[in-house]
């Protein structure tokens, strides 16, 4: 289940649909649109890509509640549905959706979680100015760290989990709605014992639409990393 979560992507929803259908396996994979109310009417175009599309489902919810919220939702949907193994995705194209049967693979292979990763050899990033590149890498940075732990993207939203991480994982006790959501997630995995697997892309600052990632985003997963060390020492988490 290839979960994609939108919030005013109506021009990038279709082709963004239509080319993940390219890279999966139709008599199986699903697409799981999670749409946030768009006042842009992503989640109306949705609905007609589902009924003419089999394999695409949508989930709407009330308002603007973040991407973590979104993704939680998207992932107890998918564990309902008997998914084996769940995919995070942007939908503006900023993850190759051609990308997608590597990571799929690297699930199917020895990987618990495998993670679209920018900072390892052979991944990058096209179009991104240099502030976005300093933050991206300093935020990787301090937050691996921080946490002690080897992974370089940390950050990241293009990622497969096999099904057990989901459920090894306590969902509800996640808060973060930003890049604090990626990085809990996956250091949570770790820390449940699950194996990682870093597959190199290419980041491409997105086409069309408007960004919704602000300082405040930056600034909870700032505070958010030290914080869930301190949980895990008192082995909490
Ligand atoms: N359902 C839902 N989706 C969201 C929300 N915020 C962002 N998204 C979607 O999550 C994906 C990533 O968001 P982006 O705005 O691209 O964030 P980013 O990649 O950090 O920043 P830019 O690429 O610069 O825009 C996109 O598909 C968004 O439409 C939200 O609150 N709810
Ligand atoms: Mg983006």
């Amino acid at each position: 289940m290839v979960c994609l979560p939108t919030y005013n992507e109506r021009e990038n929803l279709e082709p963004m649909v239509r080319a993940l259908g390219e890279q999966l396996d139709l008599r199986q994979d699903r697409v799981l649109v999670i749409d946030d109310n768009s006042p842009d009417g992503t989640g109306q175009a949705a609905d007609v890509l589902a009924s003419e599309l089999p394999w695409v489902e949508v989930l709407h919810r009330p308002g603007k509640a973040g991407l973590g919220p979104a993704y939680i939702a998207g992932f107890r949907r998918a564990l309902a549905a008997g998914a084996e193994l769940v995919l995070e995705i942007d939908c503006d194209f900023s993850h190759d959706p051609n990308d997608v049967p590597r990571l799929i693979a690297a699930c199917e292979g020895d990987a618990d979680l495998a993670l679209g990763s920018r900072w390892v050899e052979g991944g990058g990033t096209v179009n991104w100015g240099t502030l976005r590149k300093i933050v991206s890498r300093s935020g990787s940075l301090y937050a691996r760290a921080v946490l002690g732990v080897e992974v370089r993207d940390l950050t990241g939203g293009f990622k497969c989990f096999r099904r057990a991480v989901l459920e090894g994982i306590d969902l509800d006790a996640i808060a973060a709605k930003g890049y604090g959501f990626q990085i809990e997630t996956t250091y949570r995995a770790l820390r449940a014992g699950f194996s990682v697997a870093e597959i190199p892309i290419t980041f491409v600052d997105r086409r069309v639409g408007e960004s919704k990632m602000d300082g405040s985003i930056v600034v909870e997963a700032m505070l958010q990393v030290p914080a869930l060390r301190y949980r895990a020492l008192r082995g909490r988490l």
